[in-house]
């Protein structure tokens, strides 16, 4: 747990902040910075979890936003994730893109100090080795929520270069946490498998059993964010996008962890569309640049995931039930 440093002259925007990373960084955020110093906002407000309306597609609101808050960091968590965004590739270009342009534009003209910008493991495609996919190799993707991250990506390099914005980014891969549900991704499996243990369902996988890609636990992708971002400025030496590794599995083999705690669980595996999406992203990368240049270490393995995932996914269950 960090300590909760008060600090004034930190304002922080979050966009997209009830969405699955969002709703989980937002509490960390103001733990560290304390809760006046965080704007937690989305296209839709819900005062209930104290989230402003901004559509980062309405560039005045977002300016007339940062100037009247004086923000000085962004991180920019709204986008078309992988599967959804094979539903409509244009719409999910111009929400991906329109919304990075806003928020870089915005940044300079506001003078914003920094910018998280997530990249993920959907920029990796063909011609490139699937197992320890290093940092720098050709990125060739095959969706077009991985084609806007690589532009995104370059964007980020060409803003920090030409107009010196302080813009940092990680890819991140498959996120699992029991705070918040994921929503329009292809690795969303590894989130939805918990609820159905805990409902006591068979799960209907939508992979095919081996199909192993890169996860990490929420709390490392947390830290990893929040570390990035106060890493100082000449620790950041990629500009695109760092590497984020925590574990790598497949269906079968998390299944198979689930069932040393539960006997009874059952899965099935039906693969749809989101299963060449899966294909065509590796099964592990190798993240040791950023190990090497600003610290970053996981602290989850699969078998402490799912234990705590299990743990925490069952009691919202029980919690639901009890208060019926
Ligand atoms: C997705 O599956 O689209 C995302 C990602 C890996 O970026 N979770």
């Amino acid at each position: 747990m960090h300590q909760t440093i008060h600090m004034s002259q930190k304002n922080i925007l979050v966009i997209g902040a009830g969405g699955q990373i969002g709703t989980v960084l937002v509490e960390k955020l103001k733990d560290v910075y304390g809760a006046s110093s965080v704007f937690a906002t989305d296209l839709k407000e819900n005062t209930e979890k104290g989230i402003l309306g901004l559509d980062v597609m309405d560039r005045a609101g977002l300016e007339a936003f940062i100037e009247k808050n004086k923000i000085t960091e962004i991180y920019h968590l709204a986008a078309i994730l992988s599967a959804r965004g094979e539903q409509n590739p244009k719409w999910a270009w111009d929400i991906n893109m329109g919304g990075l342009f806003n928020v870089f534009e915005s940044a300079v003209k506001f003078k914003v100090k920094k910018v998280f910008y997530p990249s993920t493991i959907a920029v990796f495609g063909q011609h490139i080795p699937l197992e320890s996919t290093p940092n720098h190799v050709p990125l060739v993707p095959a969706t077009v929520y991985g084609i806007s991250k690589v532009a995104g990506e370059l964007w980020a390099e060409y803003y920090f270069t030409k107009y010196g914005l302080d813009v940092r980014s990680v890819r991140y891969p498959g996120v699992i946490g029991y705070q918040s549900l994921a929503g329009g991704g292809t690795t969303d499996y590894a989130v939805d498998i918990f609820h159905a243990e805990a409902k006591n369902e068979v799960f209907n996988c939508f992979l095919s059993e081996h199909t192993k890609l890169p996860m990490i636990y929420m709390d490392d992708c947390i830290n990893a964010t929040i570390d990035i971002m106060r890493a100082p400025k000449e620790a950041i030496k990629i500009r695109t996008s760092y590497n984020l590794a925590g574990m790598s599995f497949s269906p079968v083999e998390i299944a198979t962890e689930i069932q040393k705690r539960n006997p009874n669980f059952k899965i099935e595996y039906n693969p749809d569309f989101r299963q060449a999406i899966a294909a065509s992203w590796p099964a592990s990368i190798d993240d040791s640049e950023a190990k090497k240049d600003w610290g970053w270490q996981p602290k989850y393995n699969l078998s402490a995931l799912v234990e705590v995932m299990m743990t925490e996914v069952r009691k919202k269950y029980s919690s639901l039930k009890d208060s019926l």
